[in-house]
């Protein structure tokens, strides 16, 4: 039997796609997670027989593995290890890995793309325009470049994973990717994809009206409750929140904590290490161990969400020469004013709060930090204005 071992998120499952492509029937396709790969790997090693071939792409094995595969090599069996991940890299050594980061040029790999080049290369898989477009897409959101690119193909192809069981994820692609011309989504797809964005949307409106903040440790945290479009939440709370230093997304149910940042000089992987977590210095996930739900959930159960800044103002807009306004609850009105070379000050009720800020995005800061401000509409800002027109012109 030829037996693969993958992961479970769309450049794992690409590969298993691959894999049912090049070998039909003959191949065993486990999809596992992070944690549960070398459980699988170590059960079947327990039980192969001398002419089984594995492939593992996508997730890397433990050292022990890694020497009982290397056994199995010597004794003539066929292994493949294929990743892209740098935390493989030292895989290398064994002659059945193939681990590389990036291409020649620069681009980013991918298990998918990595794995479709080996069985192109071997004859296993002959390639069209249509696995072309597939592998290519897979690449592109397994690097993110998709984001960069603006490739919402690649993005919806993903959510299309994550809307049905990987079975029928499969079939879906297997029969479109026969027919060798175009890769695209069907009619049925295409609904069931605008109806999961709309969902999305509603979702994002409702979570951005619960956010609360409060200081974790050295931190300014957005926390929220939430379980679902976890990446798409954290990514418009990150960048509507610039004032935080991370957001948390609690899932009360899984008691996972989901940790996203969009500020280079912040990493939530070492926040979530404290929390029996990890991850990347973006984007991470840990535990909602005891000490976590007191600091994220207990201490955070009385605080009032956060106000969201008026969204569709012409006049009252950030950094106007003019001023700009705020309110909060426990300080009223704030009044942000730029001097020269550049400083903002502030001004609450008509009182100096006598400090000085090097720009606006410190002056804000401060106020949406200590004081949960929020931008007023623009008719609040012109009455305010027409109000106090000659005292701020003496000023
Ligand atoms: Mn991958």
């Amino acid at each position: 039997m030829i037996h693969l071992f993958t992961h479970n998120d769309l450049d794992g499952v690409g590969c298993g796609i691959l894999a049912k492509i090049a070998f039909k029937e003959k191949v065993t396709v486990s999809y596992n997670s992070v944690g549960s790969l070398n459980y699988q790997v170590a059960d079947y090693l327990e039980h192969s027989m001398a002419n089984d071939e594995v492939y593992i792409t996508d997730l890397s094995v433990h050292e022990e593995n890694a020497k009982k595969l290397d056994k199995l090599f010597d004794q003539g069996s066929k292994v493949q290890f294929i990743d892209h991940h740098k935390s493989a890299l030292h895989l290398n050594d064994f002659a059945w890995a193939k681990v590389q980061v990036e291409y020649d040029d620069g681009r980013l790999t991918s298990a998918t793309s990595l794995y479709y080049e080996y069985l192109e290369e071997i004859g296993l898989i002959e390639a069209n325009k249509a696995l072309n477009e597939f592998v290519e897409l897979i690449r592109q959101y397994d690097t993110w470049e998709w984001d960069k690119n603006q490739n919402f193909r690649a993005k919806r192809l993903n959510d299309l994973l994550y809307m049905m069981s990987i079975e029928e994820f499969e079939t879906r692609m297997l029969t479109k990717l026969s027919s060798g011309t175009n890769f695209s989504f069907d009619d049925l797809e295409d609904q069931l994809l605008n109806i999961e964005e709309k969902k999305m949307e509603k979702y994002l409106r409702r979570k951005k009206r619960e956010i609360l903040q409060k200081q974790v440790g050295e931190y300014w945290v957005g926390i929220v409750f939430a379980e679902s479009f976890l990446s798409e939440l954290g990514n418009e709370l990150g960048k509507e929140n610039p004032h935080l230093d991370y957001i948390a997304m609690i899932n009360m149910g899984s008691r996972r904590i989901s940790l996203r940042t969009i500020h280079d000089d912040v990493d939530v992987s070492e926040v979530a290490s404290k929390f029996e977590g990890g991850g990347h210095a973006k984007a991470s996930g840990c535990n909602l161990t005891e000490k976590a739900y007191k600091l994220f959930v207990a201490e955070s159960f009385p605080l009032e969400p956060l106000k969201s800044d008026a969204p569709k103002n012409v006049f009252n807009i950030k950094e106007s020469p003019n001023g700009v306004l705020y309110d909060s609850k426990s300080k009223g009105i704030l009044f942000l004013t730029p001097k020269e070379n550049g400083a903002w000050e502030i001004e609450n009720k008509e009182k100096p709060l006598n400090k000085s800020f090097l720009n606006f995005k410190d002056a804000e800061k401060y106020i949406k930090r200590n004081y949960a401000a929020w931008l007023v509409k623009d008719e609040e800002y012109v009455s305010f204005l027409i109000e106090n027109i000659r005292r701020l012109r003496s000023n």
